[in-house]
């Protein structure tokens, strides 16, 4: 376990699997497969093998945006990959994910079926499949991935760097806690000048941007991450909070954050699902 005392690292490091903190029990320093289990395969061409996390909702989201428009080919299995009990690390998840992290998609109606890991790179697939929440123009289809990317690269400071020493490490430390508050207060700042003259991230229109972003920023002006919305002042970041508003009201968001969520009140949990019906 750390204390409080100043850390010399040895030499070579090696892994304490005694280290602490709430996910303590599932992070090693290797790759691969822990166990032999296939992932289980349903009657759509798209499975989705996720969690109902911020990197998890921002996909279900995008799935239940589309097929709000109509789209049919968007029909999706879900299960639910429980990460904490190190899913993540069977045979069948690595084959589609050989990073062991949620959310992974495999599309069943190409040959040979399509294995796609990362979010941001789910969303551009489904995007370009169908045909909307990604501009064709390069130019504007450019502006709308810099602020995918952006989330992509900015998230791990709030989640793995803030989220983690604020809210999971075994102990507080005054050092990295300012250090990643500075950084994620930064971004908010980032992206409330970018919403302060124009309604979405890459303006008028929403994009899969929008929705990979507000999966993480909006839920922490929501006051719904780390239990940090007094700390880190969130509510001056005005135009953050009408956006997340405007994208939280959508009934497609709605749905699509309550797929493969297993924790908080019962009639809001939905481990896996099938057919719209399961959401109703
Ligand atoms: N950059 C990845 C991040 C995915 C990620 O960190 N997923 C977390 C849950 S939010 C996870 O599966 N963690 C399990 C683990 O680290 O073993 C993405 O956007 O898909």
């Amino acid at each position: 376990m750390s204390n409080n005392t100043e850390y010399t690292p040895p030499k070579v490091w090696t892994w304490d699997s005694e280290s602490g903190g709430k996910f303590a029990s599932i992070n090693r320093p290797v790759a691969g497969a822990t166990h032999d289990k296939p992932s289980p395969v349903g009657e759509h061409p798209l499975q989705l093998y996720s969690l109902a996390t911020p990197n998890g909702v921002k996909v279900t989201i995008l799935l239940e945006e589309l097929l709000a428009l109509g789209k049919t080919e968007a029909e999706y299995d879900a299960w639910l990959i429980d990460i904490t009990e190190g899913d993540q690390f069977s045979s069948g998840f690595v084959d589609i994910n050989p990073n062991s992290k949620i959310p992974a998609l495999s599309d069943h109606s190409t040959t040979p079926v399509t294995k796609i890991f990362e979010s941001g790179a789910i969303m551009v697939y489904l995007a370009e499949k169908s045909g909307v929440f990604l501009p064709k123009d390069p130019s504007a289809k450019a502006e709308c991935l810099s602020w995918l990317f952006w989330q992509m690269g900015s998230a791990p400071f709030l989640g793995g760097g803030f989220g983690h020493f604020y809210a999971y490490a075994p102990e507080k430390y005054e050092y990295p806690i300012n250090r990643y508050a500075m950084e994620v207060k930064r971004q908010l700042d980032v992206l409330n000048r970018q919403l302060e003259n124009q309604q979405f991230l890459c303006g008028n229109d929403y994009t899969i941007a929008d929705m990979a972003v507000y999966s993480w920023y909006g839920a922490l002006v929501e006051g719904k991450l780390y239990e940090a919305a007094e700390f880190l002042d969130v509510v001056s970041y005005s135009h953050v909070a009408r956006w997340a508003k405007e994208i939280h009201d959508r009934p497609a968001v709605m749905r699509g954050k309550r797929v493969n969520k297993a924790w908080g009140p019962e009639e809001l949990q939905l481990h896996e699902r099938h057919n719209a019906a399961d959401l109703d």
